[in-house]
């Protein structure tokens, strides 16, 4: 299995408060290949390791840190269909992100994040967005934060489609949920916005997210 350290986790680590355990462990796995003992159905609870005719499963990345109660893994997989209906097509997508504790290569589940598209005769997008995916402990407690966005929408012009920045720490789960932002061509972004989810999250989180925010609403 190929794993590669992220290189992201050091950056973060310079403009974030101290990262306790977390960055210098952090690996991540983008090669489609899931930690022994762990399936897919684990993942998404979708069964079977073939996707059916006219289906995609795909796991997209594998990341392991260690933090102070011991390793920890998150999965970000997707599952996709493509239909027909009459002579039009229709494509749906699941983004999944689900997170394990692990011991003696059993793993066990923290937080299952689950987001359904459906299906679209349009274009559909529903895909996460590659430069959110940050690791911190920005309360430096030894638990760590994962941070990931996603854009999801069915359409064909260009205009705000919802994006959502989620925040996992253990089992919490805080969230901006808004739309990206767009220049439809008039010259003037349009969208951006989003309302915060994140009451009893420290402080530092929601100015974290923010921060993220700002710089993949565009994406
Ligand atoms: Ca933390």
């Amino acid at each position: 299995m190929k794993r590669t350290l992220l290189a992201l986790a050091a950056l973060v680590s310079m403009a974030t408060p101290a990262l306790a355990d977390v960055p210098s462990s952090l690996e991540t796995d983008t090669s489609g290949t899931l930690p022994e003992g762990l399936t897919f159905e684990d993942v998404t609870g979708v069964a079977g390791a073939t996707p059916p005719k006219g289906a995609k499963h795909e796991v997209l990345r594998v990341m392991r840190w260690e933090e102070r109660d011991g390793p920890r893994f998150a999965v970000f997989a997707t599952v996709g269909k493509v239909g027909r209906k009459d002579d039009t097509k229709y494509e749906s997508r699941v983004l999944y992100v689900t997170t394990f504790s692990e011991s003696a290569q059993t793993f066990t589940q923290i937080r299952a994040i689950k987001e359904v598209s459906s299906p679209c005769e349009l274009d559909l997008e529903a895909r996460f967005i590659a430069s959110s995916i940050r690791l911190t402990d920005l309360d430096d407690d030894g638990v760590g934060e994962l941070t990931f966005a996603y854009v999801t929408g069915c359409g064909g012009d260009v205009s705000p489609t919802t994006l959502k920045l989620l925040m996992l720490e253990g089992d919490d789960k805080y969230a901006l949920r808004g739309v990206t932002e767009v220049d439809p061509g008039t010259g003037t972004y349009e969208g951006g916005i989003y309302k915060p989810d994140f009451k009893k999250a420290p402080k530092a989180f929601l100015a974290y997210a923010k921060k993220v925010w700002d710089e993949i609403k565009r994406q």
